[in-house]
């Protein structure tokens, strides 16, 4: 079965994520900032991954260390669920429309973190949500989970929306990613032998 579930704790936050990558999208994600467990819902509902998540992070301070170790976790998660990597298409790429933003993905589970991250936000908070974090996450994510990522927005104006473009199009590239490919489904996807 491709899961997995990690706890990870540190003097900033105590993270406990499960993933199941041959799920339905079926979510439960409690960090107690409210617009990321929007995010992280968005993230396994378009990607069909099963996330759950618990976070107790030092919110008196800011959302960051919360938001930055959830990404560590989930990416680490993601990495220890795929194993090997046998049979998955390895590829993904989504073109994504949200009312007025327009957010573009293309990512490569190819154990290379790499981020390419080309989002503007018009505005510095989504509500009380610093909106420089969603980069932070994404590039979490990437690290943990070695991910080739890249993330364009062409257009849009509006942060909210841009921000969950963003989160839709990078989980539908990764529903895509991990998928079992019936053609390969025994062979890992590099001319290497090991990805
Ligand atoms: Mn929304």
């Amino acid at each position: 079965m491709r899961r997995s579930t990690l706890t990870r704790t540190t003097a900033e936050t105590d993270i406990t994520v499960e993933i199941n990558l041959d799920g339905t999208g079926s979510y439960d994600n409690e960090t107690g900032v409210g617009f990321f467990d929007h995010m992280l819902d968005q993230l396994s509902r378009h990607s069909l991954i099963d996330i759950k998540v618990r976070a107790k992070g030092d919110l008196h301070i800011d959302d960051h260390h919360t938001v930055e170790d959830v990404g560590i976790t989930l990416g680490q998660a993601l990495t220890q669920a795929l194993g090997d990597k046998r049979g998955i298409r390895r590829y993904g790429s989504c073109l994504l429309a949200m009312d007025d933003a327009q957010v573009r993905c293309a990512l490569d589970l190819s154990a290379r973190p790499f981020l390419i991250w080309n989002v503007d936000f018009p505005t510095s908070s989504i509500g009380k949500f610093d909106t420089e974090l969603v980069r932070e996450f994404f590039q979490a994510l990437s690290t943990h989970g070695g991910i080739t990522l890249h993330v364009d927005a062409l257009h849009g104006f509006n942060s909210h929306h841009i921000a969950e473009a963003a989160f839709k199009s990078v989980a539908r590239a990764l529903r895509e990613a991990v998928e079992t490919d019936p053609r390969k489904a025994d062979a890992i996807p590099s001319t290497k032998g090991a990805l």
